[in-house]
């Protein structure tokens, strides 16, 4: 997509702090961290939301590739052994304010109970 934020991270034209790449995947440090540890973890191909991945094959490749690059990219922030949060907020009423879907890798501190 052309005029992505995340699109342009993945292709490089936007500079990015990243901690993990694969062929399929970028995890990259949040602008806004809330935590000590705030990674963004993005599938390299475009897709709008989580909804959308979850409705064709290609979209349920590309979530299996971030789930199995988790543990690493874990590993890789060091978080390993420690706990964390990962988030997705699906759809603008969500707060989901970049639309390409992405997860929230947060931790480093404790983070309480709630999720809201
Ligand atoms: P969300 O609200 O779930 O769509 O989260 C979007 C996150 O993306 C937000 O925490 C800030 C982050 N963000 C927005 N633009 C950029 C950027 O250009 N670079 C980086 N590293 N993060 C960004």
């Amino acid at each position: 997509m052309d005029d992505c934020i995340f699109c342009k991270i993945v292709r490089g034209e936007i500079p990015s702090s990243k901690v993990y790449e694969d062929e399929h995947v970028l995890a990259f440090k949040d602008l806004h961290p809330v935590s000590p540890v705030h990674v963004l973890i993005v599938p390299k191909r475009h897709f709008d939301n989580l909804c959308e991945m979850s409705g064709d094959e290609e979209g349920l490749d590309a979530l299996r590739f971030i789930y199995q690059a988790l543990p690493e990219i874990v590993r890789l922030v060091g978080l390993q052994g420690k706990g964390f949060r990962l988030i997705n907020n699906c759809g603008a009423s969500a707060g989901q304010s970049v639309m390409h879907t992405h997860f929230h890798l947060i931790g480093g501190r404790p983070l309480g109970a709630k999720i809201l």
